[in-house]
């Protein structure tokens, strides 16, 4: 079939929206009407070039939420009409990564995600019949896409795509750290670094849980206004401090934070990140990507005196089972979402979502199909 795309044809250009053919599902697959797609930092780090994963030509995206339209063969968990958030962490429930509950990392289509291409090792995308690479196994920059039955999770029918496509990655990704990587306690203590699209997200879930101080750290000062609405209690701007901004947020929490979570992408700022936890027991979580072939330093002695460091991807959600819960969460006022929405536009204007992005203007732009 015909579908409208936006196109990365090549690194450091903009996407090209044209028409694109894509084919049907084959077995386990799923055909999905994408509705609505959110576009993140991670779809531009690729098409910026810097991605050293980075393939092209490739259909981004991947924060989105759509209809089942058709199912290949042998497809037993859904059927036309469901609504679905595409994962770019599948839940195969089978492999060893699956079974151990220790992570969310499922590996059953990682090698063939990882190039660009379904579990079979093809594309279901072409232009003229020379295959179109998929990206993180989902493609919501097209309105139709096809995935891996076990990378789409199954929502309630009455939340709206252009609200909970965020669930795809932002907003699971930042109040699953707190909630399933972290596993913050009422009461504590907690430092984001950076409240951006991620870092507000760690705030209210942090404010979700109960925490008791929740210290947002960011450069920009406009994010102090925002981040309040998300429960930050305290905002601490590194450029307005005289001396070292460690100290300042060990004097702040009384002794350091109990959890600290970076959310830029800095290697720098992972080591305050650690630095400023509470000795004996504080754990700092890396949500943050950094550029390729960074590397991050700090003291041993920070370690052996009882720090934690520690990562997450998709918030340790294994998204079959965590996503269908997150849209409760949000159908139930428990999590906002309609704040952080604040540009919508068609699929012609996406390129203006990426503008909007780089000048700081925007949280999350959507892409209303
Ligand atoms: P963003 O650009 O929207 O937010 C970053 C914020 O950090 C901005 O508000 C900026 O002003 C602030 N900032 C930048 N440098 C700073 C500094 N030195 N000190 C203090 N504040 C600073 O980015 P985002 O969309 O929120 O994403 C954050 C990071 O999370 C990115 O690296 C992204 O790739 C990563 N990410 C990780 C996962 C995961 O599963 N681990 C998922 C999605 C995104
Ligand atoms: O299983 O080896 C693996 C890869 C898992 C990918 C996790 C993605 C990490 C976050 C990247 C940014 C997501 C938008
Ligand atoms: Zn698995």
């Amino acid at each position: 079939m015909d579908v409208r795309a936006a196109v990365a044809l090549e690194a450091g250009k903009p996407l090209e929206v044209m028409t694109v053919q894509l084919e049907g599902p084959r077995a386990g697959e799923v055909l999905v009407e994408i509705k609505a797609t959110g576009i993140c930092h991670t779809d531009a780090f690729t098409l910026s070039g810097a991605d050293p994963e980075g393939l092209f030509p490739a259909i981004l995206g991947h924060e989105g939420a759509g209809v089942v339209v058709e199912v290949g063969a042998g497809v037993s968990s859904l059927k036309p009409g469901d609504h679905v958030i595409p994962l770019y962490t599948p839940e195969c429930r089978q492999c060893e990564y699956c079974l151990n509950p220790k992570t969310n990392l499922c590996q059953a289509i990682r090698e063939t995600q990882g190039k660009g291409l379904m579990p079979d090792g093809s594309s279901r995308f072409s232009i003229d019949g020379k295959p179109i690479l998929h990206y993180m196994g989902t493609s919501t920059f097209a309105n139709y896409t096809v995935l891996p039955e076990i990378a789409l999770a199954k929502i309630r029918p009455d939340a709206p795509f252009d609200k909970v496509c965020y669930i795809g990655c932002g907003v699971t990704t930042g109040v699953g750290a707190v909630v399933n990587t972290a596993k913050v306690e009422p009461g504590s203590n907690v430092v984001v670094f950076g409240l951006g699209g991620i870092g507000l997200n760690v705030l209210q879930g942090a404010r979700m849980v109960g925490a008791n101080k929740i210290i947002g750290v960011d450069l920009n000062n406009e994010r102090k206004a925002l981040g309040e609405k998300f429960g930050m209690t305290h905002f601490v701007n590194p450029k307005e401090v005289e001396g070292d901004l460690v100290p300042y947020l060990v004097s702040l929490t009384g002794g350091g934070a109990d959890y600290s979570f970076e959310c830029i992408g800095n290697v720098n700022t992972m080591r305050q990140a650690l630095e400023c936890c509470h000795k004996g027991w504080g754990v700092s979580v890396i949500i943050g990507v950094a550029g390729a072939g960074q590397e991050i330093s700090t003291r041993p002695f920070q370690l052996v005196t009882g720090r934690s460091w520690r990562g997450t991807a998709f918030g340790g959600a294994r998204g079959r089972t965590d996503v269908p819960k997150i849209v409760d969460w949000y159908m139930d006022g428990k999590i906002a979402i309609d704040e952080m929405i604040t540009h919508i536009m068609p699929l012609e204007d996406i390129n203006k979502g990426f503008d909007l992005m780089h000048a700081g203007k925007s949280i999350r732009s959507v892409v209303l199909y």
